[in-house]
């Protein structure tokens, strides 16, 4: 039997995913990737996810999905998650997260859903190209409320984009503990103290995100070649002005790239900001640090890749521990709502 506290750590109870959308993104690193690896599978009881499900909610190709799976799997053992440590698993191999989804649907409202950024910015990027809005997509914070609550997450490593939706967990979790009883722990989102929000390099008001693929000058991919990823750096619109400041509102490209680089070599971007006189000399540190940061995860994904077998044990063990750490908690939510055991 598998003991639900898995990796025996004594720290907080974390839990976080990443969608497989797109080509893992400098976004997704810094934002989230990062600290997973570095900070929380030391420090707590971590728990890490291909949160697959979540990518039907938009069009696509079953193929891409699959092969997106299994580099984004390959990537978070890649940025260091270490599966003697935490558990790294793909959703949709734990019936779980689907089943107390459905929970979570009886849980929140209708406005509640409607009110989320991303469903409105997503359903409206579909609108837009004429396509049709999948329900999945309005019901999508249900399911990730499920992903975390299913796991009794205290913490919920995130980048800034992310932190409406933990927010939206956190009160299904109190309302349903109202309501039925105590079943779920309360959870927080933890955020980056730099770059929470990484912008797309070509359009610095926007988040740099990996589901558009129309965009790839803007986004820096976690297996762009380091001459792409200095191109893209250096071609990173800029702002009005030659004086180099942290001012986010009035000068976002320039902010975005302070942001950036401060992540990436540990500094601050205010600091930093003092000591460029030009908007080159910033984009050339900038693309240096971005490209050294990147470069052991792209040699250990290389190294990964060429092992699936490795990749696809780690999976299926990762799953059967995620499984036996939800279903005790999920079967108890199902008594409390009145079904039958
Ligand atoms: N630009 C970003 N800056 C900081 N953190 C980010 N994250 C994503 N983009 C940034 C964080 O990475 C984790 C995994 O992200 P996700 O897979 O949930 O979603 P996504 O990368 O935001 O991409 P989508 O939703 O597939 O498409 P787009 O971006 O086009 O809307 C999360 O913790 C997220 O906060």
């Amino acid at each position: 039997m598998v003991s639900t506290r898995a990796m025996g750590a004594a720290g907080p109870r974390v839990f976080s995913g990443v969608q497989p959308t797109g080509h893992l993104t400098l976004g997704n690193y810094l934002g989230a990737m990062r600290r997973w690896a570095e900070v929380d599978q030391h420090r707590g009881d971590a728990v890490f996810c291909v949160v697959d499900l979540h990518a039907l909610t938009v069009e696509h190709d079953p193929a891409r999905v699959r092969r997106l799976s299994r580099q984004a799997a390959t990537l978070m053992l890649a940025v260091g998650l270490d599966p003697q440590r935490c558990t790294v698993f793909v959703q949709s191999h734990v019936d779980e997260h689907a089943r107390l989804s459905y929970l979570m649907e009886c849980t929140a409202t209708d406005g509640e859903m409607r009110r989320m950024i991303q469903y409105r910015e997503k359903a409206a990027r579909v609108t837009a190209r004429g396509g049709s809005v999948r329900l999945s997509l309005l019901t999508y914070p249900a399911l990730m409320a499920a992903d975390i609550l299913a796991y009794g997450t205290q913490e919920v490593p995130v980048g800034a984009d992310q932190a409406q939706h933990v927010e939206l967990a956190r009160d299904l979790a109190v309302r349903f503990n109202q309501r039925y009883g105590p079943t779920f722990v309360v959870p927080k989102a933890t955020l980056p103290g730099v770059a929470a929000r990484v912008m797309d390099l070509q359009d610095p008001t926007s988040k740099m995100g990996k589901s558009e693929q129309t965009r790839a000058a803007g986004i820096v991919y976690l297996l762009d070649e380091p001459d792409v990823v200095r191109k893209k750096v250096l071609r990173a619109v800029t702002d009005g002005g030659s004086a180099v400041a942290y001012e986010p509102a009035e000068r976002p490209g320039v902010a975005n790239l302070l942001s950036v680089l401060a992540a990436c070599t540990g500094g601050d971007p205010e600091g930093l900001a003092g000591s460029y006189g030009s908007y080159g000399a910033l984009k050339e540190d900038t693309a240096e640090a971005v490209v050294e940061v990147l470069r052991p995860v792209r040699e250990r994904h290389a190294a990964l890749a060429a092992d699936t077998g490795y990749v696809d044990g780690v999976l299926r063990d990762g799953a059967e521990r995620a499984r036996s750490m939800a279903r005790p908690r999920v079967d108890a939510a199902y008594r409390a709502v009145g079904l039958l055991a």
